[in-house]
C-alpha cells in the first residue's frame, strides 16, 4: 500500500500505524452501543485507496503545536448524531498526521470532526470543523489546534437553560460532538443542561477532565462523601477545592482545605505539600515546561508548587509575599502564552503577570468589593483572557489587555457563576452566565 499522505512523514507514519489496527474497512458505522475504544474500525487510512473507487470521503490533517508537553491529541467524529470515532495518540505522533474517513450507509453526508490537546486531562488546545463528504477524498480538513480561536462573528445569544438552586457552572464537550455542554451543580446535585441528571447529591463541580482517556471529559467535583467524579466513580481524595492535571508523573488531583494542601496520582495515594490552610486552588502550566504547576492562596499567602519529576515542590518567590486571598484564577491575561494569575480577597484582586518563567509581576490592583470568586474567561473573544470577578449577587468584567493591566469592562449584575463553552460550535468559546434565577445564558455585549 502506498504511504499516506504527510506532512512530516515520521510523525504521520506512527499516526497512521495506531489508526490501522489491521482493520482496513471502508465504511463509517454505526456506533451508539460501541464503547469509545473501540471505534477506530471506522477509519479508513489511504487516500489512493479512495481514489480506486467511486468511494466519497473527508482527508483530515491534524496541525498540532508544538511544545515541551506530554500532551494528549484527541479526534473524535460525530455524524448522523452519533459518535462514529473517537482516539487519541500522543501529541508527538499526532502531529503532521492524516486521516481518511470513508462516507457508509448510516454516515453519508457530513462529519462533524473535533480535536483536542489535552494536558493533564484538560483541554489546552483544540479546533473544530463540520464538512461533507466528497469524491475521492478531494476535501481536506485542516484541523488547526489552538489555545484559542479569535471570534469571528458577534457570539450568539442562546438561553442554554435554568436549574434552581443552582450555584456553579462547568463546561466541556461531553459527548464529543464539537459542542460544548454546560453542567450546573449546587445543593441539589448536578445537570447537564438540555441533558441529563449527573446527580441528585449535593455536588459541586470543580471542573471537567479526561480522567479515563476515552477522550470524552468526565465532570469532577466534592459531594459530601469526597472527591467524584462522574460518571465513573469516587476518587480517593478529600478536600474543598480540587484540581485534576499532570504535575509530572500522570494523571493526578489536587485537593485543598483548612488541613492544606495535598497531591496524588488519581486513585492513588495523598501526600501532603503544605499544611497551611487553603482558601483558593489553581492548576496550569507556570513555568511553561509543559508539566502542570499548583498555585494555592490562603491567609498564610501564596504558594506554588512547580511540577517535575518527582511530582510538584514548593517553587518560593514566585508571588509577591504581600498577596493574601481567598480565591484564585490563572488565565493569560496578556495573550503572551504565558498563563498569569488573578488573587482575590478582602475587596481587592491582585494581578501578576507571568515573566515566562513562572515569577508574577505585580499589576495594577483591582477594586473588588465582596469579591468571593474569579474565573478566566475570554469574553470578548480577542483570545486575551478577561477576568469575572464574583462577588455577593453581581459580577464585574475585567478585560484583559498589553501588559496584564486589565481594564473595567462593565457589570454583570445579579450573576452567580460564569463559564467559557462553546455553543455553537464554531470553535470560539462564549462567555455563559448563571444568573440568580438558575437561569443560564450567554452573554453578548
Ligand atoms: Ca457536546
Ligand atoms: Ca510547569
Ligand atoms: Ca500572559
Ligand atoms: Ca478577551
Amino acid at each position: 500500500m502506498a504511504a499516506v499522505p504527510t506532512r512530516n512523514g515520521e510523525a504521520g507514519a506512527v499516526l497512521r500505524a495506531a489508526l490501522m489496527d489491521g482493520r482496513l474497512r471502508s465504511a463509517v458505522l454505526p456506533a451508539a452501543a460501541l464503547p469509545a475504544a473501540l471505534l477506530p474500525a471506522t477509519v479508513l487510512l489511504s487516500a489512493l485507496l479512495l481514489g480506486c473507487g467511486d468511494e466519497r470521503g473527508l482527508q483530515v490533517r491534524l496541525d498540532v503545536p508544538e511544545g515541551a508537553a506530554p500532551a494528549q491529541v484527541c479526534l473524535t467524529a460525530h455524524g448522523a448524531g452519533e459518535l462514529v470515532f473517537a482516539r487519541s495518540w500522543p501529541a508527538d505522533e499526532a502531529r503532521g498526521g492524516t486521516l481518511t474517513f470513508v462516507a457508509g450507509d448510516r454516515v453519508d453526508r457530513r462529519l462533524r470532526l473535533s480535536a483536542r490537546l489535552r494536558r493533564g486531562g484538560r483541554r489546552v488546545a483544540d479546533a473544530t470543523a463540520e464538512e461533507s463528504f466528497a469524491p475521492a477524498a478531494e476535501r481536506v480538513v485542516d484541523l488547526e489546534l489552538a489555545r484559542c480561536h479569535p471570534r469571528s462573528a458577534p457570539p450568539p445569544e442562546i438561553v442554554v437553560g435554568a436549574v434552581s438552586g443552582a450555584e456553579r457552572l462547568a463546561a466541556g464537550d461531553l459527548d464529543g460532538d464539537g459542542v460544548d455542554e454546560v453542567v450546573a451543580s449546587g445543593p441539589d446535585g448536578a445537570t447537564v443542561l438540555g441533558g441529563e441528571v449527573l446527580s441528585s447529591e449535593p455536588l459541586r463541580v470543580s471542573g471537567l477532565a479526561d480522567l479515563d482517556g476515552d477522550c470524552l471529559p468526565e465532570v469532577f467535583g466534592v459531594s459530601a462523601s469526597g472527591v467524584v467524579a462522574l460518571p465513573t466513580g469516587t476518587l480517593s481524595a478529600r478536600g474543598e477545592h480540587v484540581v485534576v492535571g499532570d504535575a509530572g508523573q500522570g494523571l493526578g488531583v489536587g485537593a485543598g482545605d483548612a488541613d492544606g494542601l495535598r497531591w496524588g496520582l488519581v486513585d492513588g495515594v495523598m501526600r501532603g505539600l503544605t499544611g497551611s490552610p487553603v482558601r483558593g486552588l489553581a492548576i496550569g502550566d507556570l513555568n511553561g515546561d509543559g508539566v502542570d504547576d499548583l498555585l494555592a492562596v490562603g491567609e498564610a499567602g501564596v504558594s506554588a508548587f512547580f511540577g517535575g519529576p518527582a511530582g510538584p515542590t514548593a517553587a518560593v518567590g514566585t508571588a509577591p509575599t504581600a498577596w493574601t486571598g481567598q480565591s484564585v484564577a490563572l488565565g493569560d491575561f496578556d495573550d503572551d502564552g504565558a498563563l498569569d494569575a488573578a488573587v482575590g480577597g478582602d475587596g481587592l484582586v491582585r494581578v501578576g503577570r507571568n515573566r515566562g518563567d513562572g515569577l508574577l509581576e505585580g499589576r495594577p490592583t483591582l477594586d473588588a468589593p465582596g469579591v468571593r470568586a474569579l474565573r478566566a474567561i475570554d469574553a470578548d473573544g480577542d483570545c486575551a483572557d478577561d477576568l469575572v470577578v464574583l462577588g455577593e449577587g453581581e459580577a464585574t468584567l475585567w478585560l484583559g489587555a498589553e501588559d496584564a493591566a486589565l481594564r473595567e469592562g462593565g457589570a454583570l449584575p445579579g450573576v452567580l457563576d460564569a463559564v467559557a463553552a462553546d455553543l455553537d460550535g464554531d470553535g470560539s468559546r462564549e462567555l455563559v452566565l448563571l444568573g440568580a434565577d438558575g437561569e443560564v445564558r450567554t452573554w453578548v455585549p
